[in-house]
């Protein structure tokens, strides 16, 4: 069987990160979606939130399932004989740090990083952008999903 991880923050999940998501389980047996828990970055939503999200947009898609990362991804795909990761590339800006880390999990583990280029729709899209503006009251409906939308608005604009 033939499986990958699509890992990220997904604070929140966004229309890009969910074409990559789905373009992904037409190429896979399976995706297994992992929100990492990152130190460094402060939240929006919690990890359980980011999950509940998730699993809501992408169940109609059979094959993909969610998980929380604990600690470094690639013992996480160690763990479940995963043997590949992907990401998304949205710009050149993405590249360099998406490449350290490609380097530094083949040097930890053999797992590989497979790059796919963004969907042109959604290249400009970041979850800080989509929380920047929809805090300032701009309209990000058709950049997340309606489920999302609602939960955003609801917390940025209480
Ligand atoms: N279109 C296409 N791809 C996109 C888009 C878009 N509009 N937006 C984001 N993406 C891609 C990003 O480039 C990235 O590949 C992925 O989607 C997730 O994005 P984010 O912003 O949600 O998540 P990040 O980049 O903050 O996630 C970082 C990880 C959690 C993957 C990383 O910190 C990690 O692997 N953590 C686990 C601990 C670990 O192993 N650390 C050592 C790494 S060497």
């Amino acid at each position: 069987m033939r499986r990958v991880v699509c890992p990220g923050s997904f604070d929140p999940v966004t229309n890009g990160h969910l074409d990559v998501i789905g373009r992904m389980a037409l190429l896979f047996d399976e995706v297994v979606v992992a929100v990492g828990k990152n130190a460094g970055k402060n939240g929006l939503f919690g990890y359980a939130e980011r999950v509940e999200m998730l699993r809501d947009v992408t169940a109609h898609l059979d094959n993909v399932k969610v998980e929380v990362v604990e600690g470094l991804l690639v013992d996480f795909c160690r763990e479940r004989g995963i043997r590949a990761i992907v990401k998304g590339l949205r710009a050149v800006g993405d590249f360099d740090y998406e490449l350290q880390m490609s380097q530094m999990n083949l040097r930890l583990a053999d797992v590989e990083t497979l790059f796919v280029a963004t969907n042109p729709l959604y290249s400009f899209l970041s979850s800080s952008l989509i929380k920047e503006v929809c805090a300032l009251g701009g309209d990000v409906s058709g950049l997340v999903p309606d489920a999302v939308l609602e939960r955003l608005t609801e917390r940025l604009r209480k």
